[in-house]
């Protein structure tokens, strides 16, 4: 993914749904917001935040520009920089969260339909193929309006939860910590090369777990300017273990385990086996 400029002239009128791209990511889509203050209480509790310990705003719904849900739809033009595919709430199906920047300040200033902090995008995977926006019910940290560029997914309390963290235009970056609470499993997956490199890049994991077959694969690298963590986290859904664990090492090998339990963080090292494992601890008390 490339930075590009943006047009900034002339200033015509949106048309009322459409798709473009210029550069990074752009696009512009119809703008929707809460249907009632119920909506937005319920989804901070149960959604994204941001840690203010290391953000200078303040997160929250009413940063974002009203309306109401009597205000027709209309169109919103966003940057989308850092983006990643992360199961966020842990039913297997993978998920997408894009985090959005105009490339110029002075787009504040001109009559446009943009602006140069912009909220992030979390798409949730309907699993028929289509992806629904659930941003707006999706908790403060994803309604907090940055002009975000890198962003990088990993477990970082190792709870079994996917969290971000996003770095921001001269300003604070910031910790998106995804307290979605709820039943799914998960298993998260480290692997450490012998014959293959240490940090298992391109490594190919398949996990099968009552009929699904999940694929991913050790990367390096991530979206714009970051790195992911190298450890893989599969979102079990009910399923309370991996009937078997695939292993395709860059080397040529390939190994398989059955029956590994979920709830876990499992380091597999080539040729070795499970060499250590340790339950996800519960989410942090983090101040808010
Ligand atoms: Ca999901």
């Amino acid at each position: 993914m490339t930075a590009g400029p943006m047009s900034m002239s002339p200033a015509t009128p949106p048309p009322r749904c459409c798709s473009t791209t210029a550069g990074m990511g752009h696009s512009r889509r119809p703008e929707s917001r809460p249907a009632s203050p119920t909506t937005r209480t319920d989804a901070s509790k149960r959604g994204w935040e941001s840690r203010r310990e290391i953000t200078t705003t303040t997160a929250g719904w009413t940063s974002s520009r009203p309306t109401s849900p009597t205000t027709p739809a209309r169109c919103i033009t966003t940057g989308g920089w850092g983006a990643h595919f992360l199961d966020f709430n842990g039913d297997g199906w993978a998920d997408i969260l894009i985090v959005n920047g105009h490339v110029y300040p002075e787009v504040d200033r001109a009559p446009l339909d943009s602006a140069y902090r912009q909220r992030k995008i979390l798409y949730v995977n309907r699993r028929d193929g289509t992806f629904g926006d659930v941003s707006l019910r999706a908790g403060p940290g994803i309604a907090l309006e940055k002009s975000s560029r890198g962003a990088a997914f990993g477990d970082l309390f190792n709870t079994g939860q996917v969290n971000a963290v996003v770095n921001n235009m001269n300003d604070a970056p910031t910790l998106l910590h995804n307290r979605r609470p709820g039943p799914n499993h998960a298993l998260l997956i480290e692997l450490e090369g012998t014959r293959s490199n240490r940090s298992a890049i391109g490594a190919r994991v398949s996990v099968q777990a009552q009929g699904w077959r999940m694929i991913d694969e050790v990367r390096s690298g991530g979206s714009f300017c970051s790195q992911n963590d190298l450890r893989l986290r599969f979102g079990l859904g009910p399923r309370q273990e991996a009937e078997s664990v695939e292993i395709a090492w860059p080397s040529g090998r390939t190994e398989i385990f059955h029956r590994v339990a979920a709830d876990q963080w499992v380091r597999i090292r080539e040729g070795a086996g499970i060499v250590a494992s340790r339950k996800f601890l519960p989410p942090p008390q983090l101040p808010r």
